[in-house]
């Protein structure tokens, strides 16, 4: 029974073929073939070149719809996000050009007051510009095409659905993800290479310009002490700062700042961490802070300290740098100069040089049969212990006992002794910081 069925099918469809080749040619062939599935779901043809009964047959099955499992829906937000990705390449591409073509204008006029004010593009800066900006193109370039294999990938993906039970669904969905994350790390590294080398942005544009401390906001011209928000690492949030923009030719960012006492610099070292006190007044920026500021230029670091006879020293060092909190804030400074003597490298026994950060509750210091930090109750980079704190307490006179509070190795007449034991105070002491090659 069956087979005769098969067979009428087969004699039918046999019948329907050689009608339809007999009368078609290559021009109308598939319309004549679509007619012959709407009349027949089951077709069969010759393949290629054959002789007699040797021909080999195919058949075509009509279109089939599938079940496939929700899964399949990653596949199509994830082309959705590939899309995305692709629009905002095109926008980067197209604010590079903005910058090419801003760098361009700025040869012949230096307007705006966000331009760098001693940033002058002559012919040669131009030049490098020019380079930067191909180089840029060049990734963008590389880019796309990254993206368009993504997409091509994904496409690979769909067009073998038939096969879907070969394939592991996670895989697919972690590979994608990997290759969107790939990608978007790839674009957040374009994005900080275009908003540097772009000095001048119309506030239009999809990227906005960084201020990573304060000397980005000097030389965009502020010239106002006060707080400002800074961007330092542009994967980290931002934060605030103190801004002086008067002394020394200003851009400084302040790091650390005693001025009446109003402030308890006996903390923990999640305070210290984090920061503490109030950024118009005393307060400690925050070793976290510190680090990324200074790991993103390198950064000269300027002390200021004023004690109660009206005197005024600073010192100044040529590096300064914190390392993260893994290396427990570790400080590297070299290269002092100034007037107030370089007490963070006394001497062989006393150098806060390369010394991990210390707090009443961490002890990292040097000194094996204590805590440094808990002894002169501040948080700083003892050696074992110390030959310079700046956050010790804050005495209003010259005080007796142990020497817990602000001090600083090198002050004059320290090294002498005060008359009866007592010890140095200081009214005002200020740490702040300022790119090494900044030009006021
Ligand atoms: C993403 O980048 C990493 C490191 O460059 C690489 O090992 C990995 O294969 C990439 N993933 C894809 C899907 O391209
Ligand atoms: C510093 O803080 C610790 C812990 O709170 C406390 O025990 C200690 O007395 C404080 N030191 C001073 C000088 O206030
Ligand atoms: C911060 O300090 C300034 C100056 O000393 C003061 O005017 C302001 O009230 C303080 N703010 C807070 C929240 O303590
Ligand atoms: C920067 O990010 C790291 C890691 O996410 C975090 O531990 C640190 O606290 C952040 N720093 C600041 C200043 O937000
Ligand atoms: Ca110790």
């Amino acid at each position: 029974m069956k087979k005769l069925i098969y067979l009428v099918l087969f004699k039918t469809a046999l019948l329907a073929f050689t009608n339809v080749s007999a009368l078609a040619d290559e021009h109308t062939e598939g319309v004549k073939e679509g007619k012959a599935i709407d009349a027949c779901p089951i077709k069969l043809k010759t393949n290629g070149k054959c002789e007699g009964e040797e021909c080999p047959y195919q058949i075509n099955l009509p279109p089939m719809t599938i079940q496939l499992p929700k899964q399949f829906r990653l596949i199509e937000n994830t082309l959705k996000e590939v899309k995305n990705l692709k629009d905002e390449v095109n926008k980067l591409k197209k604010s590079c050009q903005d910058c090419k073509l801003q760098a361009d204008d700025n040869q012949e006029k230096v307007s705006t007051e966000f331009l760098a004010p001693n940033r002058e593009v002559p012919t040669e800066n131009s030049k490098i510009e020019d380079n930067r900006v191909k180089e840029l193109q060049i990734k963008v370039k590389k880019l796309s095409a990254s993206l368009q294999n993504a997409k091509k990938q994904i496409h690979l993906l769909q067009s073998n659905v038939e096969k879907r039970s070969l394939i592991n669904m996670d895989n697919v969905q972690s590979y994608v993800d990997s290759k969107v994350e790939n990608l978007t790390s790839f674009l957040e590294i374009l994005d900080n290479r275009c908003s540097s080398e772009c000095p001048v942005r119309q506030s239009s544009s999809a990227i906005q310009l960084v201020q990573r401390d304060c000397a980005d906001y000097y030389t965009a011209g502020m010239r106002h002490n006060g707080i400002y928000k800074v961007i330092p690492d542009p994967k980290n949030s931002s934060f605030e700062v103190y801004c002086d923009m008067e002394s020394m030719g200003g851009g400084w960012t302040v790091l650390q700042m005693r001025q009446d006492g109003s402030i308890n610099f006996n903390r923990t070292w999640n305070d210290y961490k984090n920061g503490f006190g109030n950024l118009s007044g005393e307060f400690w920026l925050g070793n976290d802070k510190i680090h990324l500021l200074t790991k993103s230029k390198d950064m000269q670091l300027r002390i200021e300290l004023e004690d109660f006879n009206g005197i005024r020293q600073y010192a100044k060092y040529e590096q300064f740098y914190v390392a993260n909190e893994y290396l427990k804030y570790r400080l590297s400074v070299t290269g002092y100069t100034g007037t107030a003597g370089d007490a963070l490298h006394f001497s062989k026994h006393y150098n806060h040089d390369q010394k991990f950060f210390s707090t009443p509750d961490k002890d990292n210091d040097k000194y094996l049969s204590g805590n440094c930090g808990a002894y002169y109750s501040s948080g700083w980079w003892f050696d074992k212990c110390l030959s310079a704190n700046l956050n010790g307490k804050y005495y209003r006179q010259k005080y007796k006992g142990i020497r817990n509070g602000i001090f600083w190795g090198t002050w004059h007449g320290v090294s002498n002794g005060l008359p009866n034991g007592y010890r140095q105070a200081f009214k005002q002491v200020k740490m702040m910081i300022r790119p090494k090659v900044f030009v006021p």
